[in-house]
Formats: structure tokens, sequence, C-alpha cells
């Protein structure tokens, strides 16, 4: 059979590089959309950059879109880019719609124009739940987003129905919960705790500023995740899929655990500080992922106490620290 060609959007993101090491392992041409900037941001796909080809275009400029495409002639196409930190989106609302909504739409029509017959993925969110209607959350559960960052996946969320509907493509959306790696971005809860704690723990800070602690939320690992949007792609027809692993915990027990890891009380070196609290706060997320499991096969294969153990030992590793075995020794 002819190798499959995927184009992922978003290659230079946790999820990206991800799904380019997945799809690269299954045998893929991989191709990756990357916007201009005057330095490169690559380390996320350092290790793979001679195995794939990245061409320059972006989700505000349709005709480059079009142009990627045509160029690359994709079999699947996997629309990861977004602005994708919560807290942004209150401070820049407009750009956040111009890249996590209209941007969904500017890449669909661009497909439709250019490769119909491509499959495409919409990287949409548990953050569209929100305030949520019903616990746990599936394909079913009505949105309720908190954010004008949830607001702009609910409208990628249906722009991607839709298209489906009205023009017969092969579209996808995986409603997908939070998942974290080594990978994660800095300013995100989990990597903030994981670094902050190595940090700690090799005498480079001595205290890590938090916001809301009993939040909770259904923690993946993203490894797994990118599975799961290859899978959507496999089937005989397209749909939408809730991914998440069936738990959910509190900020709290993840601190609890990423201190824990390394032998220290957590209540001596966190400090809450209000700047780290949101307008509207998601309270709750917890994903009923029976569907994906039924009709994907999928279920995910790292707990939540490796997932922590995973990211602060690749902290302490990346941060110049001995292994947490030694370190106590
Ligand atoms: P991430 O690490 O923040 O990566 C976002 C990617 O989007 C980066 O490659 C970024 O490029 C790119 N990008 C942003 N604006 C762009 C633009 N205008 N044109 C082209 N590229 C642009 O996010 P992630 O965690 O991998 O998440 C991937 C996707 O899944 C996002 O759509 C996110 O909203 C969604 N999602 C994530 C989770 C999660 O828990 N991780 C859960 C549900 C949904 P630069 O490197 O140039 O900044
Ligand atoms: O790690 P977070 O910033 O992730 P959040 O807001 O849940 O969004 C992530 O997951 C979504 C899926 O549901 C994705 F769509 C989205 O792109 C992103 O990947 O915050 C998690 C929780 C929040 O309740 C927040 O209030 O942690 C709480 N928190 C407490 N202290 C903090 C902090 N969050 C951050 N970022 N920084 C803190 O100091």
């Amino acid at each position: 059979m002819a190798r499959k060609t995927a184009f992922i959007t978003g290659i230079t993101g946790q999820d990206g590089s991800y799904l380019a090491d997945f799809l690269l392992d299954q045998g893929y041409r991989v191709c990756g959309m990357v916007r201009r900037s005057s330095t490169e941001n690559f380390q996320r796909i350092e290790h793979i950059r001679s195995r794939i080809e990245l061409y320059q275009a972006d989700l505000l400029d349709q005709t480059s879109l079009a142009q990627v495409l045509s160029q690359v002639h994709p079999d699947e196409v996997y629309n990861l880019a977004a602005m994708s930190f919560v807290p942004t989106s209150w401070q820049q609302p407009v750009l956040t719609a111009e890249y996590t909504a209209l941007g969904v739409t500017r890449l669909l029509d661009a497909l439709r124009a250019v490769c119909p017959h491509a499959r495409f993925y919409q990287a949409s969110s548990s953050e569209m739940f929100g305030k949520v209607q019903q616990t746990p959350q599936s394909e079913d559960t009505p949105f309720y987003p908190r954010s004008p960052y949830g607001v702009a996946k609910v409208y990628g969320h249906y722009i991607t129905v839709n298209y489906r509907e009205s023009y017969g493509l092969f579209a996808c959306s995986g409603v997908l919960f939070n998942h974290e790696s080594p990978r994660r971005g800095l300013e995100f809860v989990t990597r903030k705790i994981s670094h902050g704690v190595a940090k700690i723990r090799l005498g480079l800070a001595h205290e890590l500023r938090l916001g809301n602690l009993q939040a909770k939320r259904d923690w993946g690992f993203a490894g797994d995740y990118v599975r799961a949007m290859w899978l959507m792609l496999q089937q005989e027809k397209p749909d939408d899929y809730v991914i998440g692993t069936g738990e959910t915990h509190s900020v709290e027990e993840y601190v609890q655990l990423a201190f824990d890891h390394v032998g220290l009380d957590w209540r001596k070196y966190v400090v809450i500080d209000p700047q780290f609290y949101r307008p509207a706060e998601v309270d709750l997320l917890l994903a009923d992922a029976g569907k994906a499991k039924r009709q994907l096969g999928w279920q995910p294969k790292v707990s939540f106490p490796d997932l922590t153990a995973m990211m602060v030992e690749a902290d302490l590793a990346a941060l110049g620290g001995q292994r947490l075995a030694s370190l106590a020794a």
C-alpha cells in the first residue's frame, strides 16, 4: 500500500510533536505547518527534524493554508494549532477567536477546495463543557463554555460538524480532556508544578505560587491521546469522540503527589497567589470515554501517579539534577 501523508498544524506544540512521533512509527510521510518567527521554535521536534517536512503557513492567512495543502497533498489533516492557554484568552479574546475559532473554518474551506477527500481531525476540548451540565461528560453533554477559549473551541467544534454534514467531508472532532507530558508548556498547571518541584528539590527555588488548588481535572498522558486522534481517522465513518481517563483529581492532589515524589512536604513551599485565579473557573471535569473504548478500542495506558512521576523525573533530569534514586541515597 502507498505510504500515507499526514499534515499536522501545531506540530511544534506538545500534541503535534507526539503525533508526529506516532505517525512516523506508523510509516507515514509527516508534514507539519509552522508559522514564521524570528527565531525557530522547534525544540519539541528536534529529535525528528530530519524525518519530517515543515511548511510555513498561518491559521490567520487563508491563502497560505490553501497553498500548503496543494503542495503537500495530504491523506489526513490534523488541526492541532490554536491559542491553547485559557488565561490568555481573557487578555486576547479576539485573537483567540481568530486562531482557535475562525482558523478552523479557514482550514476546512481550504481543504474543501484543494483536497476534499483528505480526512480531517479537529482538536476540540473538554473546556467546552465548562460549567458542567452533567457528570461525567460524554458526547451527549451540553456545552457551557466558561472562557473565550472555550467559546472559540465550541465554534471550531460545530463548524467541523457542519462541514461534515454540509459537504460530506470526513471530518472528526476529538473532545479531549486535559493531557500532559514532559513536553507540556511551562505555564500549564501540571508542568508548572513538576518544574517548580524539581527546582525546589535542586535548591534552585524556595516556593511555588499557584491559584485555585480545588479545581478538578481528568488528566491523562498526551502520548496516549494522539493515538486516539489517529484512530478516529481510521474508522469507516467520521464521528466525534470524548477522550479522557474517567478519573478526576484536584490540583492539590497533583501538588501532593509531585512533592511526595521528591520527599518534600508541599505545605511548606506552595503559596496561594490570587493573580492565578480566573474570572470564571471550570470546577470539575470528568470524562465518560465509553464510546471511544467501544468503537475505537481506545484506552489510556499511563495512570495519574505515573504521569506525575514521569513529569517530575523529566524536569529533575532536564534541570541537570540527579535522578530521585541518587538524591535519596
Ligand atoms: P500547544 O502546545 O500550545 O501547541 C499549540 C500549537 O499551535 C503550537 O505548535 C503553535 O505554534 C501553534 N499555533 C498557534 N497559533 C498558530 C497560528 N496562528 N498559526 C499556526 N500555528 C499556530 O497545545 P497542545 O497542548 O499541543 O494542544 C494541541 C491542540 O489541542 C490545541 O488546539 C489545544 O487547544 C487542543 N487541546 C489541548 C488539550 C490539552 O490538554 N493539551 C486538551 C484539549 C484540546 P508555535 O510553536 O509557533 O507557538
Ligand atoms: O493547566 P491549566 O492551565 O489547564 P486548563 O485551563 O484546564 O486548560 C487545558 O486543558 C483544556 C482541556 O480541558 C485544553 F483545552 C486547554 O488548551 C489546556 O490544555 O489549568 C488547570 C487548572 C485550572 O482550574 C486552573 O485554575 O489548574 C488551575 N490552576 C491553579 N493554579 C492553575 C494554577 N492553572 C495554571 N495554568 N497556573 C496556576 O498557577
